[in-house]
């Protein structure tokens, strides 16, 4: 990023941060520092200042991003921000900028946004919001100047996926509970929401063909809770709120093995022709799939074509992890004919890296959290990887050796590991990566609280990974200081990092 701030780094200096962390002195002011950074952004003269007669000009398919950020802005400022075609605030979209990239100016008459797309538009309205007081996310009206500084900036993404995993298998979480993090999500400009629906613990959404599913498989959870699942009504309702916000919903249903749930909704899923217990503990039992059995591919068919039918995206999860009690061969020959199923629905297959061992062939995608040589190799077969290394953006990782909950297999993961990091593994190129995702399972993440303090900031510093061309971590801590604040007024319980000043 070309910022013109005071605490850009020194590239003489000690290569770890955290041996001159205590000589990086905070910034002393809070802006303009948006979160991700943007590729350019220069300092003008003056400011602008939002107030009574303040319009938003927008036509077309700027008009849906004027409303979003009128929305936001009502809110809190309390302003009547009337839409119409010209305004102080202006979204225009323009020829020649590269997907979801923008320019946004802020001068002393008002602010002008470009964009080719929406999304472009509607990330330049991000940065906006971000220039303005924190208390501009308030939920409530406030009194606050609204004051912006004079700024130019240019900005476009590293990666097409900046993606948010959450695991709604093992512990359930609401529609409203989804929604809040796609909010959250849309402030960061993430745009991939990957949802883990089922699992050995849980089967989270309707299939109305084999309804015992969520009947039986969704009827509890880890710790044996009243568990519960997403009618298709519903998950069609988030794939639509993700969608305004530019926010493309992945769903993922685990095959060929953590399968529990479903083989306890089902006998003829079984081999002895009947159902298996429900499973309700932390460990990852793994279940497979009875791959001989006469049912079994016309159900995972089923599955997948409702799916489909419910999905818009291009792009479907269909696990693959951990298929330990399956040999090779089955292996191979499930997800082969999985993804010539998700051929005929005209998707493309995303698996995670165990899906590497088999020669799939492109195109499809493999989703990197543990073996870089599974990776490699699904790479050698045609694939394109998103990168979730488990010891960078694992978020159910504990942030501090003295955590209350969460995991510690691939180490403590702080807010520092989840920023300093390159996603393209060793040995890859850099068009082998499309993106990257942070990843929350939930087998100790029991209510939305526990969401909100293992997702922030440690998503803020993905976003930026997936984001912005150009990092720098002790100039990054500085900037997540300020935006803390906006993180606390959106009522966000995060992780106060003590590897971050926060104001
Ligand atoms: C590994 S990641 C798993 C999950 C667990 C997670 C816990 C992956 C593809 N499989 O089933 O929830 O570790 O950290």
């Amino acid at each position: 990023m070309l910022l013109l701030l005071a605490c850009a780094a020194d590239p003489t200096d000690s290569k770890d941060p955290r041996d001159t962390a205590d000589t990086n002195t905070p910034p002393t002011e809070a802006g303009p520092r948006p979160v991700p950074a943007p590729t350019s952004l220069v300092v003008g003269e003056g400011t602008w200042t939002l107030d009574a007669t303040t319009t938003i000009g927008a036509d077309g398919d700027a008009v849906p991003v004027a409303e979003a950020l009128a929305t936001t802005l009502r809110a809190s400022t309390g302003l009547p921000l009337p839409i119409a075609t010209t305004g102080a605030v202006q979204l225009t979209l323009v020829d020649g900028l590269p997907a979801e990239a923008y320019h946004l100016d802020v001068t002393g008459s008002g602010a002008t946004l470009a964009a080719s797309d929406a999304a472009g538009l509607f990330y330049a309205a991000q940065t906006l919001l971000q220039l303005a007081p924190p208390e501009v996310y308030s939920p409530d009206v406030v009194d606050a100047d609204w004051t912006l500084p004079a700024v130019t900036i240019e900005d476009a993404p590293r990666y097409a996926w900046r993606g948010m995993m959450i695991d709604v298998a093992r512990h359930f979480f609401t529609v409203a509970d989804v929604e809040r993090q796609i909010d959250l999500m849309a402030a960061h400009k993430l745009n991939r929401l990957h949802l883990h629906l089922t699992d050995d613990q849980g089967w989270r959404i309707e299939i109305k063909s084999w309804p015992d599913l969520t009947t039986i498989g969704g009827s509890t959870e880890v710790g044996g809770g009243p568990g519960g699942f997403y009618t298709q009504e519903e998950l069609l309702g988030l794939i639509d709120y993700a969608a305004a916000r530019h926010i493309t919903l992945i769903p993922e249903i685990d095959f060929p093995a953590h399968t529990q749930a479903a083989l306890a909704s089902y006998g003829e899923l079984n081999e002895g022709g009947e159902p298996l217990d429900l499973y309700t503990g932390t460990g990852v039992i793994a279940t497979p799939l009875w791959l001989d059995g006469p049912m079994t591919l016309p159900f995972v068919e089923d599955v997948w074509s409702e799916m489909a039918a419910l999905s818009p995206s291009t792009i479907l999860h269909i696990g693959g992890d951990e298929a330990i009690d399956i040999s090779a061969a089955d292996y191979a020959s499930f997800l082969t004919w999985l993804q010539g199923d998700l051929r005929d629905e005209g998707r493309t297959l995303l698996g995670w890296d165990e899906i590497g061992a088999v020669d799939l062939g492109a195109p499809f995608y493999a989703q990197y959290w543990y073996d870089p040589t599974n990776t490699r190799d699904a790479v050698s077969h045609g694939a394109q990887v998103i990168a979730s290394p488990a010891e960078h953006a694992y978020l159910d990782m504990m942030q501090s050796s003295d955590a209350e909950y969460g995991q510690i297999w691939a180490g403590i993961v702080d807010t520092q590991d989840s920023y300093d990091w390159d996603p393209v593994l060793t040995g890859l190129e850099d068009e082998d990566v499309i993106g990257v995702e942070g990843c929350l399972w939930t087998e100790y993440i029991d209510d939305p609280t526990k969401l909100d303090f293992m997702l922030w900031p440690r998503m803020a510093a993905l976003a930026e990974v997936g984001w912005s061309e150009e990092r720098d971590w002790r100039e990054f801590r500085g900037r997540l200081a300020w935006h803390g604040q906006r993180l606390d007024t959106l009522g966000v319980g995060f992780y106060a990092d003590p590897g971050v000043d926060w104001e």
